[in-house]
């Protein structure tokens, strides 16, 4: 289970391809590995916990924040079992209470009753997430509204310094999420908030931590909180002109990106495994089942971006048993779907076919060249007999750019077509499913592309036929 992402890539064909030049913007080294682990864990713990509000207002005694048994190794037993790759927690929320003991803010646990005030939630999880190789990610709010300072210059400073404060004390960050929300704090003033600075800061004292808001300038926003990403989905996003919050592009921008953006931006989609982000005992019956999930699963990482999927500690300082059940009944989902490459385990073999001939891939451990006149050409696979499937799973090599705009999937069962459909944008990783049929014969198009396309992964699956796309 716990080396359920490893076990997907191996399975998977790899495809070698000659050099290439990159095509259009290309991502950075640390997006291309935040890429390759696309699912972990957010979780909304803190004051609102405990009062059974979504945004505090910042005006609750910091005594209300009394978890009775936290336990941050648990949170990571659990995010290991379910195959995430860390845990992003929101380290202060809009209403300004710390995780940490913060020298900035007179509103954290250090003035809470937990622990007698001597209790560090950042201490622990960066502590818990080390020892189990979970990697940490923070979300700050830049929005408070406790803090005196808001709604004046100062409290720039304060944000930078809270910023400079985590990093430092626990530190480093896989991630750290910038939300754009930006109300008013406790004088009723709104923030100017100094972006350049926080991310020039951020930058220079934390260069390998990928930075999340509505526009990057890392990850970019899905515009919707329901898990769901564009059937068509760029990697590519135009930023000039537009800000993060109100300012933001429109939500459907976020969620497709723009065909020629200037800027390498994949999306992050997040959604809550209950209705709300935080813990609320009544909604204890209406966390998401594991087919629901994995369902979410195939319209995020399945359309190339990554899934951030919201566990909310409770009032113990626990992630619920029924939350962990769902979990763990996703994860058994996703390891026995993809367990299985049927191309490896049916023996299937693959042809490149077209006008020119480039090479054939055998028994998928040949090389694989695409040839400089792809279109209308298409990669063929045969099994020996009719097999069943409903997923087939494809793989750009995007550090050389995002290219395919559109591809076509048929499957055959001897001569006639038993399926067939188009699809837009293919990215780095692709996952097509479609209701479970027989097919012997599969033709993969690649019917429209920036520039030569380049594949590096390949497999067919026989997947829960209740989570399939009709
Ligand atoms: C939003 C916040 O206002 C919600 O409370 C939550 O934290 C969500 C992930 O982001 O902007």
């Amino acid at each position: 289970m716990k080396k359920l992402f490893l076990l997907v890539f191996c399975l998977n064909l790899h495809l070698y391809v000659r050099p290439q030049t990159a095509v259009g913007p290309v991502p950075s080294e640390k997006q291309l590995a935040w890429q390759e682990a696309p699912f972990y864990l957010f979780m909304h713990f803190g004051p609102n916990t405990f009062t059974d509000l979504e945004w505090g207002k910042g005006s609750e005694n910091e005594e209300v924040f009394n978890p009775t048994a936290l336990d941050c190794r648990q949170w990571c037993r659990i995010a290991k079992d379910a195959g995430a790759a860390g845990i992003i927690i929101t380290a202060k929320h809009h209403d300004g209470f710390c995780l940490w003991p913060s020298a900035y803010s007179n509103h954290t646990v250090a003035q809470s009753k937990w622990k007698n005030g001597k209790g560090d939630v950042l201490k622990e999880l960066s502590e818990a997430c080390r020892e189990s190789g979970l990697s940490l990610g923070l979300y700050l709010s830049p929005w408070d509204r406790n803090h005196p300072a808001y709604g004046t210059p100062a409290y720039n400073d304060v944000f930078i310094n809270m910023m400079k404060e985590v990093v430092h004390n626990y530190g480093p960050f896989f991630e750290f999420w910038w939300d754009g929300a930006n109300g008013e704090g406790p004088n009723g003033k709104k923030q100017i908030y100094d972006w350049h600075r926080f991310e020039e800061t951020l930058r220079d004292i934390a260069p390998n931590t990928m930075v999340f808001s509505d526009i990057g300038p890392d990850i970019r926003w899905v515009g919707n909180e329901n898990g769901m990403a564009g059937m068509t989905n760029w990697n590519l996003l135009d930023t000039a002109g537009f800000h993060r919050g109100i300012g933001a592009p429109p939500n459907d921008t976020l969620n497709q990106g723009n065909v020629n953006g200037k800027n390498w931006i994949p999306a992050e989609c997040d959604v809550s495994i209950r209705p709300g982000w935080f813990y609320h005992p009544s909604e204890d019956s209406l966390v998401k089942s594991p087919e629901t999930l994995f369902g979410i699963y195939l319209k995020s990482v399945g359309r190339g971006a990554n899934l951030i999927l919201n566990v909310p500690p409770d009032r113990r300082g626990l992630i619920s048993a029924s939350d962990s059940a769902a979990l763990m009944g996703f994860a058994h989902y996703r390891i026995a779907s993809f367990f299985n490459n049927l191309i490896i385990n049916q023996n299937a073999v693959i042809f490149w076919k077209g006008e020119n001939i480039t090479g054939i891939l055998g028994d998928g451990n040949g090389d694989f060249n695409l040839g400089g006149n792809f279109r209308k050409e298409a990669m063929e696979i045969l099994f020996e007999r009719p097999t069943a499937m409903n997923c087939i799973f494809l793989k750009e090599e995007v550090a050389f750019g995002q290219r395919v705009r559109s591809f076509s999937i048929e499957l055959y069962q001897g001569d006639s077509l038993v399926y067939k459909k188009e699809y837009t944008t293919m990215g780095h990783h692709r996952l097509v499913s479609f209701p479970g049929c027989y097919a012997n014969r599969i033709l993969i198009k690649i019917k429209d592309a920036k520039a030569e396309p380049i594949l590096n992964g390949l497999g067919v699956y026989l997947i829960p036929e209740q989570v399939v796309e009709k």
